[in-house]
C-alpha cells in the first residue's frame, strides 16, 4: 500500500490500495479519471481528519457507480474507525442498494473516512462520483442527552469545543463536569434546627464532601429525625459504594447509610455528632433532611419551699434549665442569711442542682420607731413584728394632741414597712396641748395687790432663778415643750448707763448661770410638781434695745424637754391682738408692796389699756412706748406687775379657740401699782411670726 498525504483540496486517481490522507478543513474527493469513467480494480480510500471538536460534513455532487446486489461489486463506503456509516453504489437508490442522491453523511467524530473500490469488470460506463467534505463544529451541549450530561449543571458550547460552569453556591468539580458544593464545615450550636443535603428535595450535588457538626456542651444530647423522604444513590449488591451518609458520634460510627429507606429517629447519645456525606460524579437522587433536637441530663423533682414557689413550674428539669424560687407575698427568700426578691438555680450538666431551694422567712417590719411624747399598742400581745401584724400610735393625752388626727394602725407590708392608709410610712407628731390649764380658777386677785394663784392654774409660767442662790429673778412662759418665752432684758446683765445699751452676747448670761423651773408654785421652797431645767440656748429678739426696751423680748431653749403634766403646760401663740379694757391674766413671783417677795405665785386680772393713752402717759415723763409694747391696769393702780415679774405671761382666754393664750410678758414700767401709770408689756403678737421661726412651734 502507498500512502499519500495530501493538503491540496483536489484529489485524482491513484492506484488499487493508495491510501490518501486529507487534513485540511474542506475538500474535493474524486474517482479515479473522474470525470471520465473510473477504472477497474481499483481501491482507493481517502482518511480525512479534522481538528478535535470539528465533524465532517460530506456529500456528494455526482454519483455514478456499477449497480450491484447489495452493491458487492463497486462501491463507495464511508466509515469510521469503529462503524461502517454507508455503503453507496448504482446512480439511484433501490431495494436492495442505495446511491447518495443528496444524503449528507456527518461523522460522528473527528474522522472519516471514503473508500471507493472497482471490480475487474463493468458492464457498463459508469464516471465515478465527485465528493465535498467540510469540517463543521460540533454543539456538544445540544446533544446531551438527560442520562448522559455532558455538564451538571450548564453548558457553554463554543466552535470546536463546550466547557461547564455551575449554578451559584456550587463548585465546577476538577473533572470539569461536574458542579460540587462547598460544606465541608458546617458547624450547629444551637439546641434544635434542621440539616439537609445542599438542594433537597431536589438532587444533591454531585464530587462533594459535606460535613455537618453538631457541637452542644457537655450535659446536652442529641437526637436526630430523618424525613421520611430519603433517596441516597445505591446499590443492590454492594453496599452504599457511590454515595453515603456517615455519623459519627465520640463512642461510635452509624453508616453508611444510603437508599429510599430512610433512618428514622437516631438517639446519638452524644454532645457531639459529625454528619458526613458523601456523592460521587453521578446519579440524581433528592437527598434527606432531618431535624434534630437536644435533650438534657434530668435534675431531680423540685418541691417549693413553705409559702414560696418555683417558676417555671415544670415536671422535669434537665441540663441548663433555670428555676426561680420566690416567696408569697409577705415573705422573703432567705438564702446564706441573705435576704432576696427571689433565687435562681440551674440545672447542671451532672444533673445536679447548682444550689439548695432557699427557704421564704416571713417579712419582718421590725419594731416601730418611738413616737415622742406617744406610745407604741401592738393588736397583738407579743408586740409581733412580722407581715400583716398591725400596731397604733397614740399620744400621752391629755398633754398631747396627734398631728393629724390619724385614726388607723399601722401594718406590716410585704414591703417591710409599716404603712398606713392616712399617712403611708410617715409618722404622726404629737404636739403639746396648749393653753388649757387642768385646774379652773375660782376668783382672781392682784399680784401687786393681788392673790396667790392656785396651784397649776398657770401651768406655763416658769421660773427663772439664779443657778447658784436659787433666787427667781424673772417669769417666763412655756410654749411647746421646751421654750421658754421671757423678757429680753431677763437674759443680760444689768446695763451700765453710761453706755448706752445691750451691745453685745458678751452681756448675754452664760447658760450655766441660771436655771428653769416649771411646774414651780412657791417662791423660794421647793414644790413636789417642779421641774429643772439646765439651758440649752438664749435667742435676744433682733432688734431688742436695752435702752428703751424696745422688742423686749427673747426664747430660752431647754436642755431637754419638759414633762407636760396637770402643773407643765404650754400656753398659745396669740393669733390676734388683745384689744383695750379686755381683761388679762398676768402671774408672777414679784416684789409686792413693802419690796417683799411673796410666799407663792400670784395673779392679777386687769383690763388692757388703750395705746394712745398710756403712750401719752408715759410720754409726759420722758419715756418711750413703741409699737411692739402694750399697757395694762388700772387707772388708780394697785394692781400690777413690779420687780421680779419681767417675762411673765400676760394671758387671756380666746372665746374663739377655746383656750388661753400669750398676749404679752411683763416688761417695765414706773414703780409698781401706782396710779395713772400702767404696767408695760411686749405686745407678743407684734413678734408672733419671729417666735415662731426661732422655736419651730406653730400653735
Ligand atoms: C421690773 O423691774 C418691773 N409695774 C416690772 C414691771 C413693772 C415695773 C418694774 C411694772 O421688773
Amino acid at each position: 500500500m502507498r500512502l499519500f498525504i495530501l493538503f491540496s483540496p483536489l484529489l485524482w486517481l491513484l492506484s488499487e490500495g493508495d491510501v490518501i490522507v486529507l487534513r485540511e478543513i474542506y475538500g474535493e474527493i474524486r474517482t479515479p479519471n473522474f470525470p471520465d469513467l473510473y477504472p477497474s480494480d481499483s481501491e482507493v480510500t481517502w482518511n480525512i481528519t479534522v481538528i478535535e471538536g470539528f465533524r465532517i460534513k460530506l456529500y456528494f455532487i455526482h454519483f455514478d457507480l456499477e449497480p450491484s446486489y447489495l452493491c458487492e461489486y463497486d462501491y463507495a463506503k464511508v466509515e469510521t474507525d469503529e462503524q461502517v456509516l454507508a455503503v453507496f453504489c448504482g446512480k439511484e437508490s433501490t431495494d436492495t442498494e442505495q446511491a447518495p442522491g443528496k444524503q449528507v453523511i456527518v461523522s460522528p467524530g473527528n474522522f472519516l473516512s471514503l473508500t471507493f473500490r472497482s471490480d475487474f469488470s463493468n458492464e457498463e460506463r459508469f464516471t465515478g462520483f465527485d465528493a465535498h467534505y467540510s469540517a463543521v463544529d460540533v454543539d456538544e451541549c445540544a446533544e446531551q442527552s438527560d442520562e448522559d450530561m455532558v455538564c451538571d449543571h450548564h453548558c457553554h458550547n463554543y466552535i470546536g469545543g463546550f466547557y461547564c460552569s455551575c449554578r451559584f453556591g456550587y463548585l465546577l468539580h476538577s473533572d470539569n463536569r461536574t458542579c460540587k458544593v462547598e460544606c465541608s464545615d458546617n458547624l450547629y450550636t444551637q439546641r434544635s434546627g434542621i440539616i439537609s443535603s445542599a438542594d433537597y428535595p431536589s438532587p444533591y450535588p454531585k464530587s462533594s464532601d459535606c460535613l455537618y457538626r453538631i457541637e452542644l456542651e457537655e450535659g446536652f444530647v442529641v437526637n436526630l429525625q430523618f424525613d421520611d423522604s430519603f433517596d441516597i444513590e445505591d446499590h443492590p449488591e454492594v453496599s452504599c459504594p457511590y454515595d453515603y451518609l456517615k455519623i459519627k458520634t465520640g463512642r461510635r460510627e452509624i453508616g453508611p447509610i444510603c437508599g429510599e429507606k430512610s433512618p428514622g429517629r437516631i438517639e446519638t447519645g452524644s454532645n457531639s455528632v459529625q454528619i458526613l456525606f458523601h456523592s460521587d460524579n453521578s446519579g440524581e437522587n433528592g437527598g434527606w433532611r432531618l431535624s434534630y433536637t437536644v435533650t438534657g441530663i434530668s435534675c431531680p423533682d423540685l418541691q417549693p419551699p413553705l409559702n414560696g414557689k418555683i417558676e417555671p413550674a415544670q415536671s422535669k428539669y434537665t441540663f441548663k434549665d433555670q428555676a426561680v424560687i420566690s416567696c408569697n407575698s409577705g415573705y422573703r427568700v432567705i438564702k446564706d442569711n441573705i435576704e432576696m426578691d427571689s433565687f435562681q438555680i440551674e440545672c447542671r450538666k451532672d444533673g445536679t442542682w447548682s444550689n439548695q431551694i432557699p427557704r421564704c422567712q416571713i417579712v419582718d417590719c421590725k419594731l416601730p420607731k418611738e413616737l415622742e411624747s406617744g406610745f407604741v399598742t401592738f393588736s397583738t400581745p407579743a408586740n409581733i413584728t412580722t407581715y400583716q401584724s398591725t400596731f397604733t400610735y397614740s399620744c400621752r393625752e391629755p398633754y398631747y394632741t396627734m398631728i393629724p388626727n390619724i385614726t388607723a394602725g399601722y401594718t406590716c407590708e410585704a414591703s417591710g414597712l409599716w404603712i398606713n392608709p392616712e399617712i403611708g410610712t410617715s409618722l404622726p407628731l404629737c404636739q403639746p396641748v396648749c393653753g388649757l390649764p387642768h385646774f379652773s380658777r375660782s376668783k382672781l386677785a392682784r399680784i401687786a395687790g393681788g392673790s396667790t394663784a392656785k396651784r397649776g392654774i398657770s401651768p406655763w409660767i416658769s421660773m427663772l432663778a439664779n443657778a447658784d442662790s436659787g433666787r427667781p429673778f424673772c417669769g417666763g412662759s412655756l410654749i411647746g415643750d421646751k421654750w421658754i418665752i421671757t423678757a429680753a432684758h431677763c437674759l443680760h446683765h444689768e446695763v451700765d448707763p453710761e453706755n448706752l445699751g445691750f451691745t453685745s452676747s458678751s452681756d448675754l448670761f452664760s447658760l450655766s448661770s441660771f436655771k428653769i423651773i416649771l411646774g414651780k408654785h412657791r417662791t423660794l421652797k421647793q414644790d413636789d410638781t417642779e421641774q429643772v431645767f439646765q439651758v440649752k440656748n438664749l435667742i435676744i429678739h433682733p432688734n431688742y434695745n436695752s435702752s428703751t426696751l424696745q422688742n423686749d423680748i427673747g426664747l430660752v431653749e431647754l436642755s431637754s424637754k419638759a414633762f407636760l403634766n396637770d402643773y407643765v403646760i404650754p400656753i398659745c401663740l396669740p393669733e390676734e391682738e388683745v384689744k383695750s379694757d379686755e381683761f388679762v391674766v398676768v402671774s408672777g413671783w414679784g416684789k409686792q408692796f413693802l419690796r417683799k417677795l411673796p410666799e407663792a405665785l400670784m395673779e392679777i386680772e386687769i383690763p388692757v389699756v388703750d395705746h394712745v393713752l398710756c403712750k401719752n402717759v408715759y410720754t409726759k415723763i420722758g419715756k418711750v412706748l413703741t409699737e411692739d409694747m402694750m399697757c395694762a391696769g388700772l387707772r388708780e393702780g394697785g394692781k400690777d406687775a413690779c420687780s421680779g415679774d419681767s417675762g411673765g405671761p400676760m394671758v387671756t382666754f380666746s372665746h374663739q379657740n377655746h383656750n388661753w393664750f400669750l398676749a404679752g410678758t411683763v416688761s417695765w414700767g414706773v414703780g409698781c401699782g401706782e396710779s395713772d401709770k400702767y404696767g408695760v408689756y411686749s405686745n407678743v403678737y407684734k413678734n408672733v411670726d419671729w417666735l415662731r421661726a426661732k422655736s419651730g412651734i406653730t400653735y
